[in-house]
């Protein structure tokens, strides 16, 4: 063990595609003694002549580390490969980065406790090249004291949040996150769709964009809080008024051949908060529309 390595925790990275090469690399980068296994071989190799140590088999992998990260496409990948090697991870923490449903998250945690593994599940919100920023959120949830534990070590990978003890909630958060993330891209393409229409180049709109988003999100978190009182007071801005202003957006729309199903969408949310007589209550309140009241 050279300099580098003195103190720092050895950690396993089974799976390796874009982004448990990602990871491992991160590790790498912080000197921890990085094993790794991928299913296809030949995807260890780079990282391998980093100087992470290629195990033969998952349960070498699993031996060689007290953290194991695992990241491969899905659950179902993530129980074939660790199912057969439950009584080597017994006592090791399992970091599990896969995405999933909450469902799974807490169906792999059952599982874990079942066999005397350490888990904690996670949600990665960056793509590779955002990996080893702490600027990026990695969501962690299951087991607060684990986190506590492994802390100097994930943070190498971004920040770590804490979700608390309920396994289920960093998948939760991830796809909320996600939900989110696709809704402002929609809006933004369909706005940068509606300016290039006339000519605006997308990186000169999208300065402004990103300047309304801090606005944007300003409004959340006061809508934050009436979501939590359960009232929807339209001081600001009623539903009525905004009824109003998405006309002019599907109007400049139709004009320039611009796809209208997503104000066309919005529209059709703001008109079920109306018809239920809340025209004079603020967007907040569409949340009740979601909720199917
Ligand atoms: N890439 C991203 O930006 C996102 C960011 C947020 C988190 N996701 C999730 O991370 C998981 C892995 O995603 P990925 O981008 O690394 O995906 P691929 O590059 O396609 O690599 C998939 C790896 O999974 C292995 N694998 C698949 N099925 C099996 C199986 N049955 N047994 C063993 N390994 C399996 C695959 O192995 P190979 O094809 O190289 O042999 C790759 O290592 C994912 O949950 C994202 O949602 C990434």
């Amino acid at each position: 063990m050279n300099a580098r390595h003195m103190n720092k925790q050895n950690v396993t990275v089974i799976g390796l595609g874009q982004m448990g090469r990602a990871l491992a690399e991160a590790f790498l980068a912080a000197g921890h003694p990085t094993t790794v296994w991928n299913r296809t071989e030949g995807k260890a190799d780079a990282l391998v002549a980093r100087g992470a140590a290629r195990a033969a088999t998952v349960a070498e992998a699993v031996e060689a580390s007290g953290l194991v990260v695992v990241c491969v496409l899905d659950y179902p990948a993530v129980g074939e490969l660790l199912a057969p090697v439950a009584a080597s991870l017994r006592g090791r923490t399992l970091v599990n980065l896969t995405s999933g449903s909450p469902e799974q998250a807490r169906a792999e945690a059952k599982w874990a406790a079942e066999h005397g593994i350490g888990y904690l599940d996670g949600g990665i919100m960056t793509t590779p090249p955002g990996v080893g920023d702490s600027s990026n959120m990695i969501l962690y949830a299951g087991a607060p004291a684990l986190l506590d534990e492994h802390r100097s070590t994930l943070e190498v990978l971004g920040d770590p949040v804490d979700l608390g003890p309920d396994a289920g909630l960093a998948s939760l958060y991830d796809a909320g996150l996600l939900g989110l993330m696709w809704s402002v891209f929609g809006g933004w393409l369909h706005a940068t769709a509606l300016v290039g229409a006339d000519g605006v180049a997308a990186k000169d709109f999208t300065a402004l964009a990103n300047r309304w988003l801090k606005t944007v999100s300003w409004f959340m978190t006061g809508y934050a809080e009436q979501i939590d009182a359960g009232e929807y007071p339209g001081a600001d801005a009623t539903i009525d008024v905004q009824v109003a202003a998405i006309g002019h957006l599907l109007h400049a729309g139709e004009a320039r051949g611009v796809d209208d199903r997503l104000p066309g969408l919005h529209l059709e949310l703001m008109r079920a908060a109306v018809d239920a007589g809340h025209g004079g209550d603020s967007y907040a309140r569409i949340i009740e529309v979601f909720r199917g009241k």
